[in-house]
């Protein structure tokens, strides 16, 4: 844990019944998948949802109707932020593992993709954020690297347990340009450091710096509401709206 608090936005991914056997008693309720980003902006563009498959998660009530799902210490956080039904106290329904989530379908907050579907990534830490993060292949290389692994190696998909249609329809959505790196940085910069796979850690630490200042300081938004304006100055904007519209809300750690 870093001596800054860090601001997340927590997206509200909803989780698209019919529910799962594990929780189908949750029926009536809504249901999210609570993912972390630094990064509201790019919420256009989201193609899936990432989980650590061997990762402990779990279905916390943050109130009489709204269930999160997210790692069992955000949902404790949560609870110290004033986001659960019993105040100050992280209620657990039903525990999960990563797996469980993956190709649960999830209709998420401006998403041009109406249905996307929860996936795994390896990179993917426990013990950050909530555990869950929305993916965005035109502007993470994380999640470039990661959901291009997944469509280029069948074998890696039936481990676990992926279907084509979740994952071989998804293209990159542009969403920003960047005067350097394009409409696709993410890819472009995976290209340009020959990337093979999400596993080169060291590799994708250097790409991740490089985008995320550019895309932030020299982008310009190419879709959606803001398109035309700066990435800088769409940021808050877009940021408010979804906490105002209740498809968001502020996590710090
Ligand atoms: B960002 P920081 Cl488009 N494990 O959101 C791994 N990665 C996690 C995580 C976890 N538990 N929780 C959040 N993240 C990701 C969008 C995005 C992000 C874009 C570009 C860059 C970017 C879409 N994914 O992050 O270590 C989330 O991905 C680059 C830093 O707290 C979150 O924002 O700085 C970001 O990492 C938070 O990372």
């Amino acid at each position: 844990e870093g001596v800054i608090p860090q601001e997340y936005t927590l997206i509200k991914m909803e989780v698209v019944p019919p529910f799962p056997l594990k929780f189908a008693h949750l029926e009536g309720k809504k249901v999210y998948l609570a993912a972390a980003t630094l990064r509201p902006e790019t919420m256009y563009g989201q193609t899936n949802a990432w989980v650590l498959p061997d990762g402990k998660y779990g279905a916390f009530e943050i109130n009489e109707y709204e269930i999160f799902i997210l790692t069992e210490r955000a949902a404790r956080n949560l609870a110290f932020q004033r986001l659960s039904k019993v105040p100050e106290k992280a209620t657990c329904i039903v525990e999960l593992t990563g797996q469980d989530l993956i190709g649960l379908p999830l209709r998420s907050p401006l998403s041009f993709n109406d249905i996307i579907y929860c996936l795994p990534m390896l990179s993917v830490l426990t013990d950050k954020g909530t555990g869950i993060v929305t993916s965005v292949p035109s502007d993470s290389p994380d999640d470039f690297m990661a959901l291009q692994d997944l469509k280029a190696k069948a074998p890696f998909r039936a481990k676990f347990g992926v279907k084509d249609e979740w994952v071989l329809p998804f293209e990159v959505i542009p969403i920003i340009s960047h005067p350097e790196f394009g409409d696709k940085s993410a890819e472009k910069i995976c290209t340009d450091l020959k990337i093979k796979s999400q596993n080169e850690r060291e590799k994708l630490d250097a790409a991740k710096k490089v985008i995320y200042k550019g895309g932030f300081y020299e982008g310009t938004m190419i879709a959606g509401e803001y398109a035309g304006m700066r990435v800088q100055d769409a940021k808050n904007l877009i940021r408010h709206k979804l906490l105002e519209l209740n498809q968001a809300v502020v996590y710090s750690e």
